[in-house]
């Protein structure tokens, strides 16, 4: 730069100044009046209707509707959420197992010698009726061996997870699973009919032999939350 040719006085003429002063305030002025400045009275978390649509929220598609569904929440002698009956017979047929979960430190496992034993763990969800939904779980089995016929004709079914009405009667029940494998996932879909409610059921008809159960799921609509 040369101080001779563009000397300090004339860098910013004063008659430059005025205009951009009422410029300022101007633009000052239009800001309050609007509401924009930074000390606007409109709260900072105030959601405008678009955002708070884009935000998950109770009873959103994917949510999981089952409660402790991986097994790891558990009091002393209960598991929290989830109602056990053990068959008759074998009172301790119905445990939580820390070996080789599918995750987390544990899963249920129903360990059954008697092959007329039926043990049952269940949990009550509630549904919109005329409502579609998926169900899915991970089983592993050891060597599960189903009772032979009964009077009736009936041979034991195995291990299974079903959705029942909260009166008993069955909504529609996953395939029976026998034999021995190691954890995979078992899903199915169901619509709730007229129910406001219904009883999510993982279970051994009679049949010996063990079966674990870790990471239940119920969403809404058709497809698991992985999906
Ligand atoms: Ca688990």
């Amino acid at each position: 730069m040369n101080p001779a040719k563009y000397p300090a006085n004339k860098v910013f003429p004063i008659r430059y100044f005025v205009p951009l002063a009422l410029l300022f305030l101007g633009t000052a002025f239009q800001n309050v009046a609007s509401g924009q400045d930074k000390n606007s009275v409109v709260p900072a978390d105030v959601k405008t209707p678009e955002a708070a649509a884009r935000e998950p929220s109770a009873g959103s598609l994917r949510e999981n509707l089952v409660m402790n569904p991986g097994f790891e929440k558990s009091g002393q002698d209960e598991l929290e959420y989830w109602a056990l009956m053990p068959a008759k017979s074998e009172l301790s047929a119905i445990t939580l197992d820390g070996a080789d979960p599918h995750s987390g430190k544990s899963s249920l496992r129903i360990s059954q010698a008697d092959a007329e034993s039926y043990s049952v763990c269940k949990q009550n969800i509630p549904v919109e009726p005329d409502t579609d939904y998926t169900v899915s779980c991970w089983m592993k089995a050891d060597n599960i061996i189903r009772a032979d016929a009964d009077s009736e004709g009936v041979r034991g079914g195995g291990a299974r997870v079903l959705i029942g009405k909260t009166d008993g009667h069955g909504i529609k029940g996953a395939d029976f699973q026998q034999g021995s494998f190691f954890w995979k996932k078992v899903t199915m879909t169901f619509n709730s009919g007229p129910d406001t409610k219904v009883s999510l059921q993982i279970f051994l008809h009679r049949s010996t032999g063990d079966v674990w159960f870790d990471d239940i799921e119920m969403v809404k609509g058709i497809g698991t939350a992985a999906d």
